[in-house]
């Protein structure tokens, strides 16, 4: 039985939502667990079997899948959907690029960007946030969502880190009201609701 260990308001919750739109499966079970907070408030919890006591991660099958991008892979081919092609499915390699893409260059490039790190050696491996956001217009020409046009767990993880940080979403072209459809999404909305209720705000 897969177990997700999840602190309310946090990297998360966009497993959160990637388990509400696979239909909340009976035999998933979710614990909350606890994280430190950038207000001091909370701490590592003695019950989350990550080696570092982070969120998310999911035990399953007596592993321990850590990385939001290894976790949606494994869940969305524990629970087939139109979340994510499979393997000889179409689109099945764009869908991978896009979440090792996210882990790999994406993240790290807005953390790079955050903390103002301007590095010819960083800036020659991950490029730049402009770049990377170029990427992500040039993939939404082609149709509403990252594989065309039709939603994938891939626009859930990367369309939320834009939920988040807002900030990041360029005021003209399409990645404005890419968001705005994923984030509109019932599964979406829904998990935000729990976790703001249980918490009260963001992390
Ligand atoms: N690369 C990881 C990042 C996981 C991560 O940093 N999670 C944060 C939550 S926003 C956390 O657990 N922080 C608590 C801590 O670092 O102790 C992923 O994408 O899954």
């Amino acid at each position: 039985m897969p177990t997700l260990y999840h602190a309310p308001m946090s990297r998360s919750t966009s497993i959160l939502a990637l388990v509400h739109e696979l239909g909340d499966p009976e035999d998933l079970e979710i614990v909350r667990v606890t994280i430190p907070r950038a207000d001091g408030s909370e701490g590592p919890d003695p019950r989350n079997p990550h080696p570092e006591k982070k969120v998310p991660v999911l035990v399953d099958e007596g592993e321990l899948i850590r990385e939001r991008g290894a976790i949606i892979v494994w869940l969305t081919e524990r629970y087939p959907s139109a979340l994510a092609p499979l393997a000889g499915q179409k689109n099945r390699g764009t869908f991978l690029k896009w979440l090792f893409w996210y882990q790999g260059v994406f993240e790290p490039v807005v953390i790079f960007d955050h903390i103002k790190l301007d590095d010819p050696i960083v800036n020659a491996t991950f490029r730049d946030l402009p770049t990377a956001i170029g990427q992500i217009e040039d993939a939404l020409a082609g149709g509403d969502y990252l594989l065309g046009d039709s939603y994938s767990a891939a626009d859930l993880l990367i369309a939320g880190a834009f939920g988040w940080f807002r900030h990041l979403i360029p005021e003209t072209g399409p990645i404005g009201s890419w968001v705005e459809r994923c984030q509109g999404r019932e599964a979406a909305r829904r998990a935000m609701a729990e976790d703001g209720a249980e918490r009260g705000g963001p992390a």
